[in-house]
């Protein structure tokens, strides 16, 4: 599915955009997935707006963005256990991890048209630190995302530099690190955005008339242990290839608190 330039390319610039990992048929059935778990949070005390809150936006601005960002996907519907063992996954995952991937979370960022919630630049280790940083983000696009709904953003290389102070609800400085300054990562449905857990990324709000709807696996080596307890679920730790090398290491000693 990828080359040993794309794998460089990745090391060097801390992301990578594949094409064409789904067919439409596999995006479709993920869609009706989304779409089935949104009717089912409404019906519920459980159903929220994600929207990030923050002074990257002015007050008003903010109260008007959307987002359903549920986490765990792959426990309500098995389209998302279906996607993530998928071989074409598989394939690019054990060529920028390593043989042996490990799932950690997954989630479904759904912003509507109109006011679909932007997300300032951040790093996303500071929610989930790991030892080795191998953690990273595959986002299954299941729409078109462009500038104009708020695509995601990465500033290559950036996972170079290391973890960066973030502030208030962990993120980093708006001053410092606009939105624009990340470059447009441009996909079809279908696509996937592989990008590192240090890599700076985010993404402005949806102001066109279409839905842009991602689903985001978190995935690490299998060896690469949490420093940190925080971020723990029931479900993670799931093989998604090769195998656990350290049988005492099977269950961390971290707790769901
Ligand atoms: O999908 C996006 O627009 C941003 C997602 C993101 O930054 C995250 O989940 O950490």
């Amino acid at each position: 599915m990828i080359t040993e330039k794309d794998v460089e390319f990745y090391k060097e610039n801390g992301y990578l955009l594949v094409r064409g990992v789904f067919n439409p048929q596999e995006v479709e059935e993920m869609r009706e997935a989304v779409d089935a778990i949104i009717q089912r949070a409404a019906q519920t005390k459980l159903d929220s707006n994600d929207a990030w809150q923050g002074d990257f936006l002015p007050k008003e601005e903010l109260k008007k963005l959307v987002l359903k960002g549920f986490h765990d996907v792959h426990y309500h519907d098995a389209a998302f256990t279906r996607a993530i063992v998928h071989p074409n996954m598989k394939a690019v995952l054990t060529r920028i991890i390593g043989p042996n991937v490990q799932l950690h979370h997954s989630k479904m960022l759904v912003k509507p048209p109109e006011n679909g919630a932007a997300f300032p630049m951040h790093q996303d280790y500071p929610y989930f630190p790991h030892e080795n940083h191998s953690m990273l983000a595959a986002s299954v696009h299941l729409d078109r995302a462009d500038e104009e709904n708020g695509c995601l953003r990465v500033i290559p290389g950036s996972h170079r530099q290391g973890e960066l102070p973030h502030v208030g609800s962990y993120y980093l400085n708006h001053k410092e690190y606009p939105i624009t300054d990340g470059i447009p990562c441009v996909a079809e449905a279908g696509d996937v955005l592989f990008f590192n857990y240090l890599t700076i990324h985010g993404s402005e709000s949806n102001k066109s008339s279409r839905t842009r709807r991602n689903i985001l696996f978190q995935c690490r080596d299998a060896s690469d242990y949490p420093t940190v307890n925080t971020h723990f679920d029931w479900g993670m730790g799931l093989m998604i290839a090769g195998h656990n090398p350290d049988f005492t290491k099977v269950k961390p000693e971290f707790k769901i608190v």
